[in-house]
Protein backbone atom coordinates (compact mmCIF):
# COMPACT_ATOMS: atom_id res chain seq x y z
CA UNK A 1 0.00 0.00 0.00
CA UNK A 2 1.46 3.39 -1.04
CA UNK A 3 0.82 6.70 1.57
CA UNK A 4 1.00 10.46 0.86
CA UNK A 5 2.30 11.58 4.02
CA UNK A 6 1.73 15.07 5.08
CA UNK A 7 2.82 16.31 8.59
CA UNK A 8 1.46 19.72 10.28
CA UNK A 9 3.10 21.32 13.14
CA UNK A 10 6.32 20.23 14.81
CA UNK A 11 5.12 16.69 15.97
CA UNK A 12 3.15 15.80 12.82
CA UNK A 13 6.47 17.12 10.56
CA UNK A 14 8.94 14.86 12.47
CA UNK A 15 6.46 12.05 12.48
CA UNK A 16 6.28 12.33 8.60
CA UNK A 17 10.02 12.68 8.33
CA UNK A 18 10.26 9.28 9.93
CA UNK A 19 7.70 7.27 7.38
CA UNK A 20 10.02 9.47 4.97
CA UNK A 21 12.90 7.61 6.34
CA UNK A 22 11.06 4.53 6.61
CA UNK A 23 10.25 4.68 2.32
CA UNK A 24 13.71 4.47 2.17
CA UNK A 25 14.19 2.04 4.00
CA UNK A 26 11.83 0.05 2.37
CA UNK A 27 13.43 1.11 -1.31
CA UNK A 28 17.54 -0.55 0.15
CA UNK A 29 16.05 -2.96 1.68
CA UNK A 30 13.31 -4.58 -0.15
CA UNK A 31 13.60 -2.73 -3.73
CA UNK A 32 9.82 -1.41 -3.09
CA UNK A 33 8.16 2.13 -2.33
CA UNK A 34 5.36 2.41 0.17
CA UNK A 35 4.96 6.24 0.31
CA UNK A 36 4.51 8.47 -3.09
CA UNK A 37 5.47 11.62 -1.10
CA UNK A 38 5.96 12.77 1.91
CA UNK A 39 5.45 16.84 3.11
CA UNK A 40 5.27 18.88 6.07
CA UNK A 41 3.60 22.17 6.78
CA UNK A 42 4.19 24.33 9.63
CA UNK A 43 3.64 27.85 10.93
CA UNK A 44 7.21 27.68 12.29
CA UNK A 45 10.06 27.93 10.16
CA UNK A 46 12.54 26.65 12.57
CA UNK A 47 10.80 22.86 12.59
CA UNK A 48 10.46 22.72 9.00
CA UNK A 49 14.70 23.32 8.87
CA UNK A 50 15.10 20.90 11.57
CA UNK A 51 13.94 17.72 9.22
CA UNK A 52 16.10 15.16 7.49
CA UNK A 53 14.33 13.27 4.66
CA UNK A 54 11.64 15.24 3.48
CA UNK A 55 12.98 17.20 0.60
CA UNK A 56 13.99 20.35 1.25
CA UNK A 57 11.70 22.49 -1.19
CA UNK A 58 9.22 25.00 -0.51
CA UNK A 59 6.67 22.45 -2.22
CA UNK A 60 7.68 19.54 0.55
CA UNK A 61 8.28 21.73 3.10
CA UNK A 62 5.35 23.81 3.24
CA UNK A 63 5.37 27.23 5.53
CA UNK A 64 1.91 28.90 6.14
CA UNK A 65 0.78 31.56 7.79
CA UNK A 66 3.67 33.32 7.57
CA UNK A 67 2.13 36.62 8.03
CA UNK A 68 0.38 36.03 10.92
CA UNK A 69 3.02 34.42 12.81
CA UNK A 70 6.23 35.80 11.42
CA UNK A 71 7.27 32.30 11.16
CA UNK A 72 7.29 31.36 15.02
CA UNK A 73 4.00 28.92 15.28
CA UNK A 74 1.07 29.85 16.86
CA UNK A 75 1.62 29.06 20.51
CA UNK A 76 -0.76 26.25 21.28
CA UNK A 77 -3.89 28.59 19.75
CA UNK A 78 -5.62 25.81 18.00
CA UNK A 79 -8.37 27.82 16.59
CA UNK A 80 -5.70 30.02 15.00
CA UNK A 81 -3.91 27.02 13.51
CA UNK A 82 -7.01 26.13 12.12
CA UNK A 83 -7.52 29.50 10.53
CA UNK A 84 -4.03 29.88 8.74
CA UNK A 85 -4.81 26.30 7.41
CA UNK A 86 -8.18 27.51 5.87
CA UNK A 87 -6.50 30.26 4.36
CA UNK A 88 -3.52 28.84 3.44
CA UNK A 89 -4.57 25.50 2.26
CA UNK A 90 -4.39 26.52 -1.35
CA UNK A 91 -0.42 26.19 -0.93
CA UNK A 92 -0.96 22.84 0.36
CA UNK A 93 -3.39 21.26 -2.20
CA UNK A 94 -1.33 23.14 -4.88
CA UNK A 95 1.83 20.82 -3.89
CA UNK A 96 -0.04 17.68 -3.12
CA UNK A 97 -1.76 18.09 -6.99
CA UNK A 98 1.50 18.77 -8.84
CA UNK A 99 3.23 15.85 -6.90
CA UNK A 100 5.14 13.31 -9.55
CA UNK A 101 3.78 9.70 -8.22
CA UNK A 102 0.23 11.30 -6.75
CA UNK A 103 -1.84 8.81 -9.16
CA UNK A 104 0.06 5.83 -7.52
CA UNK A 105 -1.32 7.10 -3.63
CA UNK A 106 -3.88 4.41 -2.24
CA UNK A 107 -4.66 6.87 0.50
CA UNK A 108 -3.60 10.16 2.15
CA UNK A 109 -1.92 9.83 5.83
CA UNK A 110 -2.44 12.72 7.91
CA UNK A 111 -0.30 13.36 11.25
CA UNK A 112 -0.61 15.76 13.74
CA UNK A 113 -0.21 16.50 17.66
CA UNK A 114 -3.76 17.14 19.16
CA UNK A 115 -2.27 18.83 22.14
CA UNK A 116 -0.09 21.82 20.23
CA UNK A 117 -1.75 24.86 18.01
CA UNK A 118 -0.90 24.43 14.27
CA UNK A 119 -0.92 20.69 13.92
CA UNK A 120 -4.27 20.12 16.35
CA UNK A 121 -6.07 23.12 14.32
CA UNK A 122 -4.66 22.46 10.72
CA UNK A 123 -4.97 18.30 10.42
CA UNK A 124 -9.33 18.47 10.65
CA UNK A 125 -9.36 21.50 8.24
CA UNK A 126 -7.13 20.18 5.36
CA UNK A 127 -9.15 17.03 5.85
CA UNK A 128 -11.99 17.65 5.25
CA UNK A 129 -11.09 19.81 2.29
CA UNK A 130 -8.70 16.62 0.90
CA UNK A 131 -11.80 14.53 1.19
CA UNK A 132 -14.11 17.20 -1.03
CA UNK A 133 -11.37 17.12 -3.39
CA UNK A 134 -10.24 13.58 -3.13
CA UNK A 135 -13.88 11.63 -2.79
CA UNK A 136 -11.93 8.54 -3.90
CA UNK A 137 -9.23 8.31 -1.99
CA UNK A 138 -9.18 7.02 2.03
CA UNK A 139 -8.36 9.94 4.36
CA UNK A 140 -6.63 8.57 7.22
CA UNK A 141 -4.97 10.43 10.46
CA UNK A 142 -2.71 9.45 12.42
CA UNK A 143 -3.24 11.86 15.89
CA UNK A 144 -0.54 12.11 18.99
CA UNK A 145 -1.77 12.10 22.35
CA UNK A 146 -0.28 14.04 24.88
CA UNK A 147 2.17 12.53 27.95
CA UNK A 148 0.49 12.91 31.20
CA UNK A 149 2.52 15.34 32.65
CA UNK A 150 1.39 17.91 30.25
CA UNK A 151 -2.15 17.34 30.81
CA UNK A 152 -1.50 18.58 34.47
CA UNK A 153 0.52 21.51 33.65
CA UNK A 154 -0.53 23.16 30.45
CA UNK A 155 -4.20 23.98 30.69
CA UNK A 156 -4.55 24.19 26.94
CA UNK A 157 -3.49 20.48 26.16
CA UNK A 158 -7.05 18.73 27.01
CA UNK A 159 -8.97 21.57 25.64
CA UNK A 160 -7.02 21.07 22.24
CA UNK A 161 -6.79 17.62 22.16
CA UNK A 162 -10.73 17.40 22.82
CA UNK A 163 -11.49 19.91 19.59
CA UNK A 164 -8.83 18.41 17.22
CA UNK A 165 -10.55 14.73 18.14
CA UNK A 166 -13.80 15.84 17.88
CA UNK A 167 -12.58 17.49 14.78
CA UNK A 168 -11.16 14.92 12.75
CA UNK A 169 -13.31 11.91 13.86
CA UNK A 170 -16.29 14.15 11.66
CA UNK A 171 -14.18 14.12 8.50
CA UNK A 172 -11.33 11.11 8.48
CA UNK A 173 -12.35 7.76 7.41
CA UNK A 174 -10.42 6.41 10.72
CA UNK A 175 -7.93 7.86 13.14
CA UNK A 176 -4.74 5.98 14.11
CA UNK A 177 -4.30 6.87 17.85
CA UNK A 178 -1.01 6.99 19.53
CA UNK A 179 -0.45 8.08 23.03
CA UNK A 180 2.82 9.39 23.91
CA UNK A 181 2.49 8.06 27.54
CA UNK A 182 2.41 4.72 26.15
CA UNK A 183 6.59 4.50 25.16
CA UNK A 184 7.50 6.25 28.24
CA UNK A 185 5.35 3.69 30.65
CA UNK A 186 7.67 1.14 28.24
CA UNK A 187 10.82 2.35 28.71
CA UNK A 188 11.36 5.03 31.04
CA UNK A 189 14.72 5.81 29.71
CA UNK A 190 13.03 7.46 26.39
CA UNK A 191 10.56 10.01 28.28
CA UNK A 192 12.75 13.03 26.70
CA UNK A 193 13.59 11.09 23.72
CA UNK A 194 10.99 12.48 20.85
CA UNK A 195 12.82 10.98 17.89
CA UNK A 196 12.98 7.20 19.71
CA UNK A 197 9.14 7.20 20.27
CA UNK A 198 8.60 8.59 16.60
CA UNK A 199 10.73 6.01 15.53
CA UNK A 200 8.76 3.26 17.50
CA UNK A 201 5.47 5.20 16.44
CA UNK A 202 6.42 4.20 12.34
CA UNK A 203 7.35 0.91 13.19
CA UNK A 204 4.57 -1.27 12.96
CA UNK A 205 3.60 0.55 9.31
CA UNK A 206 6.95 -1.48 7.61
CA UNK A 207 5.80 -4.75 7.39
CA UNK A 208 1.94 -3.82 7.04
CA UNK A 209 2.92 -1.18 3.50
CA UNK A 210 5.15 -3.70 2.04
CA UNK A 211 3.36 -6.95 1.95
CA UNK A 212 1.17 -5.59 -0.55
CA UNK A 213 4.04 -4.20 -3.00
CA UNK A 214 5.91 -6.95 -3.30
CA UNK A 215 6.23 -8.38 -6.65
CA UNK A 216 8.29 -10.92 -6.08
CA UNK A 217 7.03 -14.63 -5.84
CA UNK A 218 9.40 -15.67 -3.26
CA UNK A 219 7.88 -12.31 -1.16
CA UNK A 220 4.47 -13.27 -1.74
CA UNK A 221 2.47 -15.16 1.31
CA UNK A 222 0.01 -17.56 0.66
CA UNK A 223 -2.73 -15.15 1.98
CA UNK A 224 -0.99 -11.51 0.57
CA UNK A 225 -2.32 -8.82 2.57
CA UNK A 226 -2.83 -5.65 0.38
CA UNK A 227 -4.38 -2.39 0.43
CA UNK A 228 -7.77 -3.45 0.05
CA UNK A 229 -7.48 -5.54 3.24
CA UNK A 230 -6.35 -2.74 5.05
CA UNK A 231 -9.05 -0.13 3.89
CA UNK A 232 -11.59 -2.32 4.17
CA UNK A 233 -10.68 -3.22 8.02
CA UNK A 234 -9.44 0.93 8.91
CA UNK A 235 -12.92 2.96 10.22
CA UNK A 236 -12.93 5.31 12.65
CA UNK A 237 -10.98 5.02 16.08
CA UNK A 238 -7.75 3.00 15.35
CA UNK A 239 -4.72 1.50 16.72
CA UNK A 240 -2.29 -0.40 15.67
CA UNK A 241 0.91 -2.31 17.57
CA UNK A 242 3.90 -4.65 16.62
CA UNK A 243 5.72 -7.48 17.95
CA UNK A 244 8.77 -9.62 17.36
CA UNK A 245 10.20 -12.53 18.41
CA UNK A 246 13.76 -13.88 17.60
CA UNK A 247 13.51 -17.85 16.91
CA UNK A 248 16.66 -20.02 18.08
CA UNK A 249 19.14 -20.84 15.31
CA UNK A 250 19.07 -24.20 16.49
CA UNK A 251 18.84 -27.00 13.28
CA UNK A 252 16.93 -29.75 14.12
CA UNK A 253 17.24 -33.16 12.24
CA UNK A 254 14.64 -34.03 9.79
CA UNK A 255 12.94 -36.81 11.69
CA UNK A 256 9.42 -36.34 12.87
CA UNK A 257 9.59 -36.23 16.49
CA UNK A 258 12.46 -33.07 16.37
CA UNK A 259 10.52 -31.60 13.28
CA UNK A 260 7.25 -31.58 15.44
CA UNK A 261 8.72 -30.33 18.55
CA UNK A 262 10.78 -27.45 16.60
CA UNK A 263 7.20 -26.69 14.83
CA UNK A 264 5.93 -26.30 18.39
CA UNK A 265 8.70 -23.98 19.60
CA UNK A 266 7.52 -21.89 16.28
CA UNK A 267 3.75 -21.48 16.90
CA UNK A 268 4.68 -20.60 20.83
CA UNK A 269 6.80 -17.66 19.54
CA UNK A 270 4.42 -16.48 17.28
CA UNK A 271 1.84 -16.30 19.70
CA UNK A 272 4.33 -14.80 21.80
CA UNK A 273 4.96 -12.15 19.05
CA UNK A 274 1.30 -11.22 18.90
CA UNK A 275 0.75 -11.10 22.88
CA UNK A 276 3.61 -8.47 22.21
CA UNK A 277 2.12 -6.71 19.67
CA UNK A 278 -1.30 -6.59 21.62
CA UNK A 279 0.61 -5.60 24.85
CA UNK A 280 2.49 -2.76 22.75
CA UNK A 281 -0.70 -1.37 21.05
CA UNK A 282 -0.44 2.08 20.48
CA UNK A 283 -3.33 3.20 23.24
CA UNK A 284 -4.52 1.23 25.67
CA UNK A 285 -7.51 0.35 24.95
CA UNK A 286 -10.03 -2.63 25.61
CA UNK A 287 -10.04 -5.14 22.53
CA UNK A 288 -13.68 -6.32 22.85
CA UNK A 289 -14.57 -2.88 21.43
CA UNK A 290 -13.08 -3.06 17.96
CA UNK A 291 -15.26 -4.17 15.45
CA UNK A 292 -12.31 -4.65 12.98
CA UNK A 293 -9.00 -6.46 12.99
CA UNK A 294 -6.29 -6.97 11.07
CA UNK A 295 -2.98 -8.83 11.79
CA UNK A 296 0.01 -9.56 9.49
CA UNK A 297 2.72 -12.29 10.47
CA UNK A 298 5.70 -11.51 8.78
CA UNK A 299 8.93 -14.52 9.08
CA UNK A 300 10.61 -16.82 7.29
CA UNK A 301 8.47 -19.16 4.86
CA UNK A 302 9.95 -22.04 6.72
CA UNK A 303 8.53 -20.86 9.89
CA UNK A 304 5.23 -20.08 9.24
CA UNK A 305 3.12 -22.73 8.46
CA UNK A 306 -0.98 -22.86 8.56
CA UNK A 307 -0.94 -24.23 12.61
CA UNK A 308 0.73 -21.10 13.52
CA UNK A 309 -2.11 -19.16 10.94
CA UNK A 310 -4.73 -20.93 12.59
CA UNK A 311 -3.45 -20.80 15.94
CA UNK A 312 -3.12 -16.52 15.90
CA UNK A 313 -5.74 -16.12 14.22
CA UNK A 314 -7.82 -17.94 17.45
CA UNK A 315 -5.56 -15.45 19.69
CA UNK A 316 -7.33 -12.88 18.20
CA UNK A 317 -10.68 -13.50 17.90
CA UNK A 318 -10.29 -14.61 21.72
CA UNK A 319 -9.93 -11.35 22.64
CA UNK A 320 -11.33 -9.09 19.51
CA UNK A 321 -14.01 -10.56 20.60
CA UNK A 322 -16.54 -8.97 18.27
CA UNK A 323 -14.64 -7.75 15.60
CA UNK A 324 -14.43 -9.34 11.82
CA UNK A 325 -10.63 -10.26 11.03
CA UNK A 326 -8.83 -9.75 8.38
CA UNK A 327 -4.99 -11.49 7.97
CA UNK A 328 -2.14 -12.38 5.93
CA UNK A 329 1.40 -13.69 5.91
CA UNK A 330 4.40 -12.23 4.67
CA UNK A 331 7.12 -14.46 4.24
CA UNK A 332 10.43 -12.06 4.47
CA UNK A 333 13.03 -12.16 7.48
CA UNK A 334 14.61 -15.09 8.53
CA UNK A 335 15.51 -15.60 12.12
CA UNK A 336 12.15 -13.97 13.72
CA UNK A 337 7.94 -14.29 13.49
CA UNK A 338 6.91 -10.91 13.25
CA UNK A 339 3.29 -10.01 14.17
CA UNK A 340 1.52 -6.46 13.43
CA UNK A 341 -1.79 -6.12 14.55
CA UNK A 342 -4.77 -3.31 14.02
CA UNK A 343 -8.00 -2.97 15.88
CA UNK A 344 -10.38 -0.54 14.25
CA UNK A 345 -13.81 0.77 14.60
CA UNK A 346 -13.50 0.71 18.58
CA UNK A 347 -16.95 2.01 19.74
CA UNK A 348 -15.32 3.52 22.56
CA UNK A 349 -11.81 4.46 23.61
CA UNK A 350 -11.72 5.46 27.18
CA UNK A 351 -8.63 8.48 27.02
CA UNK A 352 -10.68 10.35 24.56
CA UNK A 353 -14.22 10.08 26.47
CA UNK A 354 -11.85 11.33 29.10
CA UNK A 355 -10.87 14.45 26.97
CA UNK A 356 -14.18 15.44 26.25
CA UNK A 357 -15.43 15.21 29.20
CA UNK A 358 -12.78 17.04 31.02
CA UNK A 359 -12.88 19.70 28.45
CA UNK A 360 -17.22 20.34 28.81
CA UNK A 361 -16.57 20.61 32.74
CA UNK A 362 -13.07 23.14 31.55
CA UNK A 363 -15.43 25.18 29.51
CA UNK A 364 -18.32 25.62 31.70
CA UNK A 365 -15.13 26.76 34.20
CA UNK A 366 -13.83 29.22 32.24
CA UNK A 367 -17.30 30.64 31.40
CA UNK A 368 -17.74 31.18 35.39
CA UNK A 369 -14.21 32.55 35.48
CA UNK A 370 -15.30 34.92 32.68
CA UNK A 371 -18.34 36.15 34.27
CA UNK A 372 -16.54 36.63 37.35
CA UNK A 373 -14.05 38.89 36.01
CA UNK A 374 -16.36 40.66 34.18
CA UNK A 375 -18.08 41.27 37.47
CA UNK A 376 -14.24 42.28 38.97
CA UNK A 377 -14.16 44.63 35.98
CA UNK A 378 -17.32 46.55 36.47
CA UNK A 379 -16.38 47.09 40.22
CA UNK A 380 -13.86 49.35 39.27
CA UNK A 381 -15.52 50.87 36.60
CA UNK A 382 -18.12 51.70 39.14
CA UNK A 383 -15.81 53.06 41.53
CA UNK A 384 -13.93 55.56 38.75
CA UNK A 385 -17.01 56.80 37.10
CA UNK A 386 -17.33 60.13 38.56
CA UNK A 387 -13.42 60.62 37.86
CA UNK A 388 -12.84 63.18 34.47
CA UNK A 389 -10.74 61.34 32.33
CA UNK A 390 -8.12 62.45 30.11
CA UNK A 391 -9.03 60.81 26.96
N1 LIG B 1 5.75 11.67 19.69
C1 LIG B 1 6.07 12.96 19.55
N2 LIG B 1 5.37 13.92 20.18
C2 LIG B 1 5.73 15.21 19.97
C3 LIG B 1 6.83 15.58 19.15
N3 LIG B 1 6.94 16.94 19.17
C4 LIG B 1 5.94 17.39 19.95
N4 LIG B 1 5.21 16.36 20.45
C5 LIG B 1 3.99 16.44 21.28
O1 LIG B 1 3.12 17.32 20.58
C6 LIG B 1 2.46 18.22 21.46
C7 LIG B 1 2.85 19.63 21.10
O2 LIG B 1 2.52 19.84 19.77
P1 LIG B 1 3.51 20.41 18.64
O3 LIG B 1 3.43 19.47 17.47
O4 LIG B 1 4.84 20.72 19.19
O5 LIG B 1 2.74 21.75 18.30
P2 LIG B 1 2.56 22.48 16.90
O6 LIG B 1 1.57 21.76 16.08
O7 LIG B 1 3.91 22.70 16.29
O8 LIG B 1 1.87 23.86 17.31
P3 LIG B 1 2.50 25.23 17.89
O9 LIG B 1 3.94 24.97 18.23
O10 LIG B 1 1.65 25.56 19.06
O11 LIG B 1 2.36 26.21 16.77
C8 LIG B 1 2.89 17.78 22.85
O12 LIG B 1 1.93 16.89 23.34
C9 LIG B 1 4.21 17.07 22.62
O13 LIG B 1 4.49 16.12 23.61
C10 LIG B 1 7.54 14.54 18.50
O14 LIG B 1 8.50 14.75 17.75
N5 LIG B 1 7.11 13.27 18.72
MG1 LIG C 1 5.34 24.26 16.75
Amino acid sequence: MKLLVIGFGQCGGRIADEFARLNRRAHVQRGIDIITDAFAVNTDIADLSGLSFIRRDYQHRILIGGQKTSGHGVGKINELGAEIAKEDSDKVIEAIRTTQRFAETDAFLLIASAAGGTGSGAIPILTQYLKERYIEKPLYNLVILPFQYEETTEERTIYNSATCLKSVYLVADAIFLVDNQRYVSKDFSIKDNLAKINSLVVEPFYDLLCAGEEKKPKYIGSRMLDAGDIIQTLVGWTIIGHGKTRLPLIRFPLDGKRDFAKKATETQKGVQAMNQAISELSLKCNPTDAKRALYLLSGSPKEMNMNLIKELAASLKGIATEAIIRSGDYPREKGSLDVTIILSELISVGKVMDYFTKTISFISTVKKRWEGMEDEHKGIEDAFKDIPSLL
